[in-house]
């Protein structure tokens, strides 16, 4: 395996700066490449890809920045779909969500639903960060929620699961299509890191519709368009080719990059 990181390493052109934290279970962070370590063609195809082990490598699973209370700022600015007019939305909303369960699907040993009851009742945390959109702002707010992790240690996923989809209640474009659902997804670093929470809560506030009521999962480390709001079913699987146009999310599907990692 050392050697494996040593070739890789030389490849990528990054010297040694850097690369003791690859001690970061090393061989867990190459599992998904081990079978197709002989070929560096395919490791290089693309640049997405590439930016993504890098990544991986140096950052492991450091927290993404958390500020005070006094650098909050501008309350969060709403952005993308910003109140879902889909009939199951609106339904829920209209009693103010308390119908509403998150669904667990997908690669899991316990499938499984929560109400927002459940949710609240479980552990909580509160972090206040900084979320960057790709259109050229950002906003630091406060954001409470239950760890996605605590969630799937209750359902556990399966060994087969490499991903987890996040699909939401809204629906974007009107083109030829017809309106398209928004999702997105995350690898299971990113879904068992610690500052990866299903929001309910924004700025000591009860999350409002137009930040992604009643549930919208923060993923501290990527950017605002992998940031899901109105989520309704959390889906665990070994790839994308079967969701949207198998490119792991909404925009990935219409050209944004998969890793957007910050
Ligand atoms: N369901 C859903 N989630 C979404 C979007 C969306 O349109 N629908 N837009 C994304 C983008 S591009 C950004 S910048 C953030 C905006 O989050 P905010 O409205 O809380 O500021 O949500 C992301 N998550
Ligand atoms: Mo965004």
């Amino acid at each position: 395996m050392s050697k494996l990181i040593l070739s890789r390493r030389r490849f990528i052109g990054l010297g040694t700066a850097g690369l003791s934290s690859v001690a970061l279970g090393g061989c867990d962070l190459f599992d998904g490449l081990g079978d197709r370590s002989s070929s560096a063609r395919d490791f290089l195809e693309k640049a997405n890809d590439l930016t993504y082990r890098v990544q991986r490598l140096l950052i492991g699973n450091a927290l993404a920045p958390e500020y005070s209370e006094s650098e909050i700022r501008q309350g969060m600015r709403p952005n993308g779909s910003t109140n879902p007019q889909t009939d199951e939305y609106l339904a829920l909303k209209a009693n103010n969500f308390a119908d509403y369960r998150l669904q667990f699907a997908g690669l899991v040993e316990t499938p499984k639903s929560y109400s927002l009851e459940e949710l609240r009742n479980m552990p909580s945390r509160t972090q206040i960060t900084r979320h960057d959109c790709v259109e050229g702002w950002s906003c630091i707010a406060k954001w409470t929620g239950t760890p996605l992790s605590a969630v799937l240690d209750e359902v556990k996923l399966k060994p087969s699961a490499r991903y987890l989809v996040f699909h939401c209640y809204d629906t974007l474009g009107s083109g030829r299509a017809g309106p398209v659902s928004y999702y997105e997804s995350c690898d299971l670093v990113d879904a068992r890191h610690p500052q990866t929470i299903l929001a309910y809560g924004l700025n000591d506030k009860v999350l409002p519709v137009s930040n992604g009521a009643p549930i919208r999962v923060r993923i501290e480390r990527q950017l605002g368009y992998k940031q899901p709001k109105y989520v309704h079913t959390i889906e665990a699987v070994d790839s994308f080719s079967s969701i949207g146009r198998g490119k792991g999310g909404y925009w990935e599907d219409r050209g944004y990059e998969w890793y957007a990692g910050i």
